[in-house]
């Protein structure tokens, strides 16, 4: 059984470290990336330059979560990635996902549609690690050290005209490297996995793209080079992988919204009295720790994302 004694406001000290550690850590990754290449026996040792990036300051609004950080560990033994499979022990499959070189494409109503290097766009944001709560809608929660930069700054890099309304992205298409994606495993799934926001929820501040996780680059199964997180929302809003980004003056249906809409709508904001057609959303799991806890209005976001749903009528907001 895993107990975790840390206190839910403490980071781990490793993630809140002062400049000058934080710089021999820099250091300590470098030559740590350079042992693992020369053990597997690899070329010649290239560190890997995303290294560099992490770990990035904690911005203070999001410091704590009010609950324990899950273990790594779990974390990044327990994902869902359909791409890999239905089971939640895909990370190692996962790997064979290759991240480098990593395009993004940005399109639709924009000034002028341009696609984006990976390793381009991080030099023209500002990254930050924050620490929220992710609430899955089958009812597990885990806590984590993303690191990455609010969406906000690449609708600004991609300029869209007066006439988007809404932000859809895409996961890659790759039948022959993700099992998932191939015909005999889930027979007519409408790949790729697409995800959609409005215009006002991108450019709320906790609307994030992430890259990094507990201070490091993102594991490939928890959806590296760069996913969306929307913690107000059900994890599956929360696209991995992305490599297109669009801006649409229509609504775009989200692949779990095509699959089931009777089940998964497009605004999956979370909510403890509305439950999910087969199961109560009363209460959640932490992953690891399996403690539980009350399921919160906006998973307790409210303060940052109520005021966008005030005026909405007749939608399903909470599915
Ligand atoms: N492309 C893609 N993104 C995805 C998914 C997926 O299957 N494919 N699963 C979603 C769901 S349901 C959840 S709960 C989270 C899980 O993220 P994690 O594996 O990093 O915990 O990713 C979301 N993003
Ligand atoms: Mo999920």
């Amino acid at each position: 059984m895993r107990i975790i004694h840390r206190k839910p406001w403490n980071l781990p000290e490793r993630l809140v470290t002062p400049e000058d550690i934080f710089l021999n850590r820099r250091g300590f990754l470098a030559a740590a990336a350079i042992m693992a290449a020369g053990k597997a026996g690899a070329e010649e040792a290239k560190p890997d330059p995303r290294l560099a990036y992490y770990p990035a300051a904690v911005n203070p609004a999001f410091r704590d979560a009010g609950r324990a950080i899950t273990a790594e560990e779990d974390n990044t033994t327990f994902n869902n990635f359909y791409e890999f499979g239905a089971s939640k022990r895909i990370a190692s499959l996962a790997q064979r996902l290759e991240t480098v070189p990593w395009a993004m494409a940005i399109d639709g109503e924009v000034e002028k549609p341009f696609t984006i290097d990976f390793d381009d766009l991080m030099k023209k944001v500002a990254l930050e690690m924050r620490v929220v709560r992710h609430r899955c809608v089958e009812a597990w929660a885990m806590v984590v050290p993303w690191t990455g930069f609010p969406l906000s700054q690449l609708v600004s890099l991609a300029k869209p005209t007066g006439e988007a309304r809404y932000v859809r992205f895409e996961t890659f298409h790759k039948p022959n490297m993700a099992p998932g994606q191939k015909a005999s495993l889930f027979g007519d799934f409408p790949w790729p996995y697409v995800e959609g926001l409005t215009m006002e929820e991108a450019m709320n501040d906790l609307a994030f793209m992430v890259t990094g996780a507990y201070g490091k680059p993102l594991p490939k199964q928890m959806g590296a080079p760069i996913r969306l997180h929307c913690p107000w929302k059900y994890g599956f809003k929360s696209i991995k992988s992305v490599v297109r980004v669009s801006f649409t003056k229509d609504r775009p249906v989200s692949f779990w919204e095509q699959i089931g809409p009777g089940e998964y709508g497009f605004w999956a904001n979370v909510n403890p009295e509305v439950a999910h057609p087969r199961w109560s959303q009363d209460e959640e799991r932490m992953l690891g720790s399996e403690e539980r806890f009350p399921t919160q209005l906006y998973n307790g976001y409210g303060e940052w994302v109520a005021h966008l749903y005030k005026d909405i009528k007749g939608e399903a907001l909470f599915m």
